[in-house]
């Protein structure tokens, strides 16, 4: 093995403690220990909880969405299309309509009105879904900052109105045509989660023009997008995201009326997934249209992925930002090691990037090694924030020809069914 392919963001003895397969609670911290208690929470009679899978085009702010109605960034996000290849469980709890009304909720700007499209689907399932005309449009969510995430209280610390749920998102990669063992892979993710969810929410990007109008997508995106809508028999809520990019706000009015004209969408919401504005009211329309029922998952808990799988993730992440626009398709992560050590009080991470020929290797190792240790350095930050205890991140680069191509090859790199 060339030397080059490795690197160490941080050296750290190695233990013999066993590796670690944890999932990520609420709360994190080097105490795990308490056992957990949605009773509660689950225990109202018009309680909500179900599964919403989030859907739509390569890029559209999904993953972004999913981060910031967490309050704590699982899903890697770049401005590549095409960076998540799993579908990524993310739960989030809103408390109902008891929860005291944040001071800065009472007067709202107009600049985001929803447009609520038929009310009959949950009427007639049973699950009594809420007036969407009774709420004042345009209220600014605010879901908590980048820097200091609210974990549970997040989604719902604005929530007034309407039952308490738990929603358990699934974050999707987006709808794309395409060959290759890793893009069926990726279609079975979506198609599967958007056939097993209660709620489909179908996010749209108002900042590119092919999408501020309905089927206008190119052909085969668009076949693929109506495969996965599709697929899930269940009330679409539309996200129109990325309203920070309209120049002028009146755009977007006919772009919300052409999407009401389809009558695909129960309701049709504004958002900026970047600032979190519309995020609580992307939330209500979603809560509205969830079964009544018992929590899904333990209030504490964030996600169904280990640990190990996030850590890989927030590795692959920071491939697609810091290497060009062809490199990251060709690579995939796989965490090798993952060990906690109980005396330092710290984890180790021996993880792989698996490249698909020869001469991707030096691109991803870069001058003089510099490349991979700024991938180790970020990735190690990004990894010590997500554990709550410094994290030690050992790269190797290895050369495991055309991965993505074969279903063999795939689950070798670590994308299994
Ligand atoms: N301006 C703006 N950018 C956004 C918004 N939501 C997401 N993005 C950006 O869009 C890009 C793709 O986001 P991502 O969440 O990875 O999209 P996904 O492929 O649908 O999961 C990233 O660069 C995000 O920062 C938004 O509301 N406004
Ligand atoms: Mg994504």
């Amino acid at each position: 093995m060339p030397d080059e392919g490795r690197t160490s963001a941080e050296e750290g003895e190695r233990s013999e403690t066993p590796d670690r397969g944890e999932t990520l609670d609420r709360g994190e911290s080097p105490d795990r220990s308490e056992a957990p208690d949605h009773s509660e929470a689950s225990a109202g009679a018009d309680h909500r909880a179900g599964f919403c899978a989030i859907l739509g085009p390569p890029n559209a702010g999904k993953s972004t969405f999913l981060n910031r109605a967490l309050g704590v960034p699982i899903a890697a996000v770049s401005p590549k299309p095409q960076t998540t290849r799993n579908r990524i469980v993310g739960v989030v709890n809103v408390p109902g309509a008891s929860t005291p009304r944040a001071p800065n909720e009472a007067e709202s700007e107009a600049d985001s009105e929803a447009v609520a499209a038929g009310e009959g689907v949950s009427d007639s399932q049973g699950r009594g879904g809420q007036s969407k005309d009774a709420e004042a449009p345009g209220e600014a969510a605010t879901a908590g900052t980048p820097d200091e995430p609210a974990p549970g209280d997040a989604a719902g610390a604005e929530e007034t109105q309407g039952p308490s749920a738990q929603i358990v998102f699934v974050d999707t990669p987006g709808a794309q045509s395409g060959e290759g063992a890793l893009r069926h892979f990726m279609r079975d993710e979506l198609l599967s989660a958007a056939a097993d969810c209660d709620v489909g929410l179908v996010f749209i990007d108002v900042s590119q023009r092919a999408q501020r109008s309905p089927g206008a997508l190119p052909h085969d995106r668009q076949r693929a997008l109506d495969a996965a809508l599709g697929a899930a028999r269940v009330p679409l809520v539309l996200a129109v995201n990325k309203v920070d990019t309209l120049a002028d706000k009146r755009e977007l009015l006919p772009i919300l009326d052409a999407y009401y004209q389809t009558g695909r969408f129960e309701a049709i919401v504004p958002l900026s997934a970047k600032t979190g504005d519309g995020l609580d009211r992307v939330q209500r329309e979603v809560v509205a249209r969830l079964p009544r029922g018992q929590n899904l998952f333990p209030e504490e808990m964030i996600t169904d992925r280990a640990e190990r799988f996030l850590v890989g993730e927030l590795i692959r992440e920071q491939l697609f930002l810091q290497l060009g626009d062809e490199i990251p398709y060709a690579t995939a992560v796989a965490v090798e090691q993952f060990r906690e050590r109980r005396d330092h009080g710290d984890v180790v991470i021996d993880a792989v990037i698996h490249v698909e020929r020869e001469s991707q290797k030096p691109i991803v190792v870069g001058r003089a090694g510099r490349r991979i240790k700024e991938v180790g350095t970020r990735s190690r930050d990004a990894i010590g924030k997500l554990l709550g205890c410094p994290a030690h991140v050992h790269l190797h680069v290895k050369v495991t020809p055309k991965w993505s191509r074969t279903a063999q090859t795939l689950r070798e790199v670590g994308y299994e069914r």
